[in-house]
């Protein structure tokens, strides 16, 4: 039989707008009556992950807890969208692995670091070219990109043309909610 819940897993640089266009996707899906939940920096690095920082075990860490919440709020039948910049490949996949097939769906929010740097909402790449932040993603961490994600979109369109792509791309996986 089919579950309903559903993890949507946006993946990306950070300032490549994964928080916002989850957040917009999340506002069309709570206006059509799916019950959804935003998992993002806000609300887990702030409580379950306070602990945890930007070395590479700690962002394993922080991905293995999110995977671990995410897949009880989709048992629980929710559509669980997340914003993590997860930059490693091994941790999506193992993320991947804890769910079930067709419940985990890759979103790679695709925006050049170029763009990402010139956006800079939080002044944090400033601070890292300044060596005033150290491990940062792009700068002096790793990001490694997804290669086959369920979903690839250019964090350069609009945040309209973005959620009505994502929508499209999503209409078979939330048929069978
Ligand atoms: C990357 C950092 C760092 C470092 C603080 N590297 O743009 P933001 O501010 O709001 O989103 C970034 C967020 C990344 O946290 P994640 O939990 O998504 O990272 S991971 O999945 O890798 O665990 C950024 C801020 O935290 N931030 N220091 N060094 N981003």
């Amino acid at each position: 039989h089919h579950h309903k819940g559903l993890v949507l897993w946006f993946t990306g640089l950070s300032g490549s707008g994964k928080s916002t266009v989850a957040g917009a996707l999340e506002q069309v899906l709570h206006s059509r009556n799916v019950s959804s939940y935003l998992l993002d920096g806000d609300n887990i690095r702030h409580g379950l992950c306070r602990d945890l920082g930007f070395s590479d075990a700690d962002r394993k860490e922080n991905i293995r807890r999110v995977g671990e919440v995410a897949k009880l709020m989709a048992d629980a039948g929710l559509v669980v969208l997340t914003a993590f910049i997860s930059p490693h490949k091994a941790e999506r996949q193992m993320v991947r692995d804890m769910m079930g097939k067709d419940r985990f769906i890759e979103i790679f929010v695709d925006t050049p670091l170029t763009i990402c740097e010139a956006r800079d909402p939080k002044g944090l790449y400033k601070k890292a070219r300044a060596g005033e932040l150290k491990n940062f993603t792009g700068i002096d961490s790793v990001y490694e990109a997804p290669e086959h994600p369920e979903i690839h979109l250019n964090g350069q369109d609009s945040l309209t043309a973005l959620t009505a792509q994502l929508l499209e791309a999503l209409e078979p996986y939330l048929k069978i909610t």
